[in-house]
């Protein structure tokens, strides 16, 4: 799968080396690249922003760079292109989400904003790129983009094949089913006077699977009840 990432902060991304995805990156399972959106830029300081139009507070991302930037990566691409602003103000990002774009044979762009935004332009001429999503990652807000970005990459990432090294890891999970995962122990079955629930040590897999349904059940009624249906 191709990724590529716009950005002010490339070295955000520099953690893209380590850890499962670094793998995946060097077994050629998933090519990340990262732009920097200075080098799209023509003037001696290599302006990305300006102030608002109407007034406000802030600055806001030129679209000058932005259309550049896209621009060239268009222009190499072989898939089609889905372009992924992260936006406080999106819809939020779900693992329905993640399972769709790791599905969808789409070469993704992450285009991060900085600052209070980006000129509104930029989504628009996307669209004539590729798909557009415009996309939250939760209910606070961030400098920028790019912490969004790499969350979503990983999520994205870890669901293509040969990522996770086993696919049953990515089935019995939280949200997978709508429902958050079980708890999980091992040994030993007595820590500090904290013993391991006897079901799991009773060896019916029937009743450990009866017992971790309801756990799932029960978790997710007291931590995230919006998750269930009426
Ligand atoms: Cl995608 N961006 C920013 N700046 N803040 C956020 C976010 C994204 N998602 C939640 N908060």
């Amino acid at each position: 799968m191709r990724i590529d990432v716009v950005t002010i902060f490339p070295a955000f991304f520099d953690v893209l080396e380590v850890s499962l995805l670094g793998r995946a990156r060097d077994a050629g399972i998933l090519d990340v690249r990262v732009h920097d959106l200075r080098d799209f830029t023509h003037d001696r300081h290599r302006t990305v922003d300006d102030t608002p139009y109407g007034g406000g507070a802030g600055m806001v991302m030129k679209p000058e760079p932005w259309g550049q930037a896209l621009d060239a990566i268009a222009a190499d691409a072989t898939e089609p292109l889905r372009f992924v602003f992260p936006s406080p103000a999106g819809a939020v990002f779900t693992q329905a989400a993640a399972r769709s774009w790791a599905a969808s044979g789409e070469h993704l762009v992450f285009g991060c904003g900085r600052y209070e935004g980006i000129d509104e332009r930029v989504f628009s001429y996307a669209a004539t790129l590729g798909e557009v999503s415009l996309t939250s990652i939760g209910d606070y807000v961030l400098n920028g983009g790019e912490v969004a970005a790499m969350a979503m990459i990983e999520a994205v990432g870890r669901l293509i094949p040969g990522v996770v090294g086993n696919p049953e890891s990515l089935i019995e999970e939280s949200h997978e089913d709508g429902l958050l995962e079980y708890p999980s122990f091992t040994k030993p079955a007595a820590w500090r006077g904290y013993d391991v629930p006897d079901v799991l040590l009773s060896g019916h897999h029937g009743r450990v699977a009866d017992w971790r349904r309801e756990q799932q059940i029960e978790r997710t009624r007291a931590r995230r009840p919006d998750l269930l249906p009426d």
